[in-house]
């Protein structure tokens, strides 16, 4: 007993020795960050980069540059990704803090989610005349082939307002009620988070949504809404909506946001990644005004 006691503290005393040389080593990075800096990702490709990873952005008013996570294509198109859900690994039931600061985590192969923050995306979406095109991209459960894309049609300015419109921004006939479309429009709408209600509904959209999002009364998408492991969303309608594609009771797979300046978007078509067959477009005029 006593042997087998000695020399299971000396093995301990061994491994205790190891984790403390170990613990001594300086810490190492294992994230690539490319090297390339510029104003938003379509500068960033523009100075000729052709990878897809991650940069460190400086737009024009930002005090410091911030990471993102740049999608570039062969065309040399730039996509800067604001918004990724793809497992429900990260809970975006957020405060207003939060959802402008940003949360989650960004990764070299985008396959982590978050939301990059709405100071973030004001700098981007504003600090050049030309305005951004906003692309949602969208997985069902049944990775249905679906393609659909809706051309930037008008562009509206709005004080501490984005500006989203086109197919489930601009709401969706639920048949409840003959108001449902206006009332479900994003449109113009402001951003709110369950601690800052700006929506039109008595109630708290955001609260009861469980997302920051631009909530009218109150939704006809809700990107940023609860994750539903296999679309489990029954009898709710917090879920991951797109109401014009989906039902509000279904909730997606996964969902990508990001904007590029508009003028790009003739560039390319979009289908040199495979796997946009399984995902359903829209391309919109988008500017972020807080
Ligand atoms: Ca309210």
């Amino acid at each position: 007993m006593l042997t087998s006691n000695t020399i299971k503290i000396s093995q301990l005393k061994q491994k205790a020795n190891q984790l403390a040389s170990q613990c001594q080593e300086p810490c190492r990075d294992t994230v690539q960050i490319l090297e390339t800096t510029g104003r938003d990702c379509q500068d960033i490709a523009n100075k000729g980069a052709r990878h897809s990873g991650l940069y460190f952005i400086k737009p024009v008013k930002a005090k410091q540059q911030f990471l993102v996570y740049c999608e570039i294509d062969t065309f040399g198109n730039g996509w800067t990704v604001f918004q990724r859900r793809l497992d429900g690994s990260v809970d975006f039931k957020k405060n207003w803090v939060q959802y402008k600061e940003g949360f989650g985590h960004l990764s070299p192969d985008d396959q982590s989610e978050y939301w990059l923050g709405n100071e973030k995306i004001h700098l981007i979406t504003t600090q050049s005349t030309i305005p951004y095109a906003l692309r949602i991209e969208l997985e069902d459960w049944e990775n249905k082939k679906r393609y659909f894309t809706n051309e930037p049609s008008k562009k509206v300015n709005l004080q501490y307002t984005p500006v989203v419109s086109g197919d489930a921004f601009d709401g969706f006939d639920f048949g409840d009620d003959p108001s449902d479309k206006f009332f479900t429009s994003h449109n113009g709408m402001q951003f709110s988070t369950y601690d800052n209600d700006n929506d039109k509904y008595d109630g708290n959209c955001a609260e009861q949504d469980g997302a920051g999002w631009w909530m009218n009364r109150c939704h006809a998408s809700n990107l940023n809404g609860k994750y539903y492991q296999g679309n489990t969303c029954f009898g709710y309608d917090n879920g991951i909506i797109w109401a014009t594609w989906r039902s509000r009771w279904y909730s997606m797979k996964k969902t990508t946001m990001k904007i590029i300046p508009f003028t790009r978007l003739s560039i390319g078509d979009g289908h040199i990644f495979p796997e946009h067959h399984f995902y359903f477009y829209v391309s919109i005029f988008v500017q972020f005004l807080f």
